[in-house]
């Protein structure tokens, strides 16, 4: 697939999305968030993927929405908001597998909601995340009022919103907003280590174990135990489980198909 916006491969199961366009601090024009969805389209239908990467090339992973373009007068705020972000949102969590966030350096705005709707967010030590919105008079949008509070609790989410702060990697990892941050010379390694990792675990049972936290945001604990029990169902009619259980009764290891 051809794309002008954004660099898209794939290798060995792993599809990696990569922003590019560092000197703009990788912000977002329509352009990039239409690439940006036809790749995630991409990602979701191809039988070669089993593990999306987003990331950012540069300093900054998104300074979200592009300023200039939101001024222009080319498109309406809530024509942005609907045709860039929520498709990107909508699709980052009915992807039918993991998608990782690997956060390397700033992201503010949309940049870091679109990051925190990920399955798996990993960052940089030096990365910041900044909910910039407020300071140029703007909601958070990208998810981040439905993500954020409940990823770190209300209060905080309400003073990361409203005062605008630049949260460092440590301490979004200590809030619970990212899974995990590594030092900056070890970066590139740990996330090969979890891409890979991801790119041969039993991807169809990933994949019901995203729609189940998607669900869980919602039902109450009576629909969640019959929805894990219909969903453990179909993950023990596959491929994946028979294999699985194969594998440790033989003492060896699993060979996943991602079936
Ligand atoms: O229509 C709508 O707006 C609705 C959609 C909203 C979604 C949103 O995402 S709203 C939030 C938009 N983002 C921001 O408000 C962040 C703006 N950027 C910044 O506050 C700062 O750039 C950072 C804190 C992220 C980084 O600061 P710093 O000092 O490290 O870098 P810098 O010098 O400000 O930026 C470097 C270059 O990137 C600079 O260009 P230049 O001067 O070298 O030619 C700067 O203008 C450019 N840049 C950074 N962010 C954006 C941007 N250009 C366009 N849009 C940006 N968002």
């Amino acid at each position: 697939m051809e794309f002008d916006n954004i660099r898209y491969k794939i290798n060995d199961n792993i599809a990696e999305i990569e922003l590019d366009s560092p000197e703009k601090l990788n912000s977002f024009t329509q352009e990039i968030a239409f690439d940006i969805q036809r790749a995630l389209d991409h990602a979701n239908s191809s039988h070669d993927v089993r593990v999306v990467l987003i990331t950012g090339k540069g300093r900054a992973f998104s300074a979200g929405q592009d300023l200039t373009e939101a001024i222009s007068g080319k498109f309406s705020i809530d024509h942005i908001v609907e045709k860039h972000y929520n498709p990107i949102i909508t699709s980052i969590r009915q992807l039918n597998k993991p998608v990782v966030a690997a956060v390397n350096g700033i992201a503010a705005g949309a940049g870091a909601n679109i990051a925190l709707a990920c399955d798996i967010v990993i960052a940089t030590e030096s990365a910041k995340f900044i909910q910039a919105f407020s300071g140029i008079g703007l909601i958070p949008d990208s998810g981040g009022t439905y993500f954020l509070p409940r990823l770190i609790g209300m209060q905080k989410a309400s003073a990361i919103m409203m005062l605008g702060d630049k949260v460092t990697a440590k301490e979004a990892y200590e809030m619970g907003m990212i899974y995990k941050y590594f030092s900056d010379d070890t970066f590139e390694e740990e996330i090969d280590k979890i891409l890979t990792k991801l790119s041969k675990m039993p991807t169809y049972a990933l994949s019901l174990t995203k729609k189940l936290l998607n669900d869980s945001y919602n039902n109450n604990l009576q629909d969640q135990l019959e929805l894990e029990k219909f969903m453990q169902f179909k993950a023990g009619n596959s491929y994946d489980y028979n294999e699985g259980v194969n594998a440790f009764l033989e003492k060896r290891k699993p060979k996943f198909k991602g079936e």
